[in-house]
């Protein structure tokens, strides 16, 4: 079987009516495609998510969108697309059943800590209008901040314009975060180039979902299967997919450009930004803990569970939707839980658990602390923090061990064995960390005596009994 390639790909398309019905091809001239975009953060979500995007745009015959994928650091992924000229297949899973797509916007990979020096000169491009990321929670750092401001840097040097600066991660408020990342950065350097940044420069805050498990060998196997071409990159996602970003664009044009391809241009992200944030995330790392001590694999696998399935339901419809303003929220929860049974995808509880030091705060506890301010229950969350705090054992309740990944794991699983077996003094040592719970709830006893009864009962019965003494109580 041959390999994906430029010329294979160009082989296909002439070759059309001997193809699968249910494969799409880049049929654009790949060559005209300038890379417009610079990406930060080449993994998954990207290629599944904003690069079918500017492959849309790339489709209709814009050629400012192609796409330089930068992996922080990983090389694997950058050199095994670039051995493929940039292609991989999409597998798009959904009830109506599987389709593909060769997706053909990434014209370029390179690898940040390998290259810097390449990745600045290409955010300094004349040709460069974009940059997105998707780098994760926990690189929002000085790293991330000197390589950027030093494009930028370049930029305003060389007499260019500025830059439409796109953060595409799960972060509250993540185009403001960024923006606050580089000027700090930027000032520190010197005040004219903060002050650049901030006049021609856009930071729009975003909310993207798509849910795209990691690769593996299976979408490679599959991909084969259904296209008769070997894609060592080949991935798969659901059908899917919500981009919604506010307008504010270096290119006032390019809202309306990014809208026909179906994004979402509003004012006002916060309402998107929060419901998905705690409705899905906020969901989702619940299901990851559940899943991960009671030795289910899958988010598929969990919530086929009807009692974790009504315990996710009540999340959502107690203690998340009063919160937020979303229009239509119980149609959004009723498509979230159907996505989430979604068996194709396979996504991984443990892939989802890990970080969940810096993802708690984002999706739990920003609703615990408005919702005690206000005198309202958290008794769900107070659920699944026991569960979290149990999960950190690292071994499930069939005795088989499993790996924490997470900046804090050596911390959290030294809290966690320390007090195994004391929940009272387990909940205190643990909900201490200020990073992960804020200042006031470890004092908070409405929160402390709550998470501690579960853990209490979780410690007795186990995580499956205590789970439906918790539903009978609802
Ligand atoms: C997940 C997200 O891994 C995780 O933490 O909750 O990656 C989730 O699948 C995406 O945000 C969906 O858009």
């Amino acid at each position: 079987m041959r390999a994906l390639s430029q010329a294979l790909l160009n082989e296909l398309i002439d070759s059309a009516d001997a193809l699968p019905a249910s494969l799409t091809l880049p049929r654009y001239d790949r060559r005209q495609a300038a890379a417009g975009v610079i990406h930060f953060g080449l993994g998954a979500f990207h290629r599944a998510h904003q690069a079918v995007v500017f492959d849309a745009l790339l489709a209709a015959g814009d050629m400012r969108w192609g796409v330089l994928g930068v992996a922080m650091r990983s090389t694997q992924l950058a050199d095994a697309l670039a051995r493929q000229d940039g292609l991989y297949t999409l597998q798009i899973a959904s009830a109506a059943g599987r389709r593909w797509q060769i997706v053909g916007a990434i014209r370029q990979t390179c690898v940040a800590s390998r290259e810097p020096q390449y990745v600045i000169d290409a955010v300094a491009m004349p040709a460069t209008r974009w940059v997105t990321l998707s780098v994760t929670e926990k690189a929002y750092g000085p790293d991330l901040a000197a390589l950027l401001v030093k494009g930028l840097a370049a930029r305003q040097a060389a007499g260019l314009g500025g830059l439409t600066m796109a953060s595409c991660d799960n972060l509250t408020g993540n185009g403001d975060k960024l923006r606050a990342l580089c000027v700090g950065a930027a000032q520190s350097i010197n005040a004219s180039l903060a002050a650049w940044i901030v006049t021609h420069c856009a930071f729009p805050n975003s909310m993207v979902d798509r849910i795209v498990p990691a690769a593996t060998g299976q979408h490679r196997l599959d991909a084969a299967q259904a296209t008769g071409v070997d894609d060592a990159c080949a991935l798969g996602t659901e059908n899917f997919w919500e981009w919604v970003i506010e307008d504010r664009f270096v290119d006032p044009a390019d809202g309306a450009l990014l809208a026909s391809a179906g994004v979402t241009v509003v004012q006002d992200v916060l309402p998107f930004e929060q419901a998905k944030l705690c409705m899905l995330n906020g969901s989702h790392t619940a299901i990851a803990v559940l899943g991960a001590v009671m030795g289910l694999p899958t988010v598929s696998d969990c919530v086929a569970n009807g009692q974790i399935h009504r315990f996710v339901h009540g999340l959502m419809t107690d203690v998340m939707m009063p919160q937020l303003r979303r229009p239509d929220l119980p149609a959004y929860r009723d498509a979230l839980l159907a996505r989430f049974a979604n068996p194709d995808l396979r996504h991984k509880v443990h892939q989802i658990a890990s970080d969940s030091s810096l993802k708690i705060p984002l999706r739990w506890v920003s609703t615990v602390t408005a919702r005690l301010a206000a005198g309202q229950q958290v008794e769900a969350l107070a659920f699944a923090s026991a569960v979290w705090m149990r999960y950190l054992l690292s071994e499930d309740e069939n005795g088989q061990p499993y790996t924490i990944s997470d900046p804090m794991a050596a911390t959290l699983q030294e809290l966690a064995q320390q007090h195994r077996g004391d929940a009272a003094a387990t909940v205190q040592a643990l909900t201490a960390l200020p990073s992960i719970w804020g200042e006031m709830l470890h004092a908070d006893i409405r929160w402390t005596s709550r998470v501690t009864f579960w853990l209490e009962r979780i410690q007795a019965v186990g995580v499956a009994l205590a789970l439906d003494e918790f539903n009978s109580a609802q």
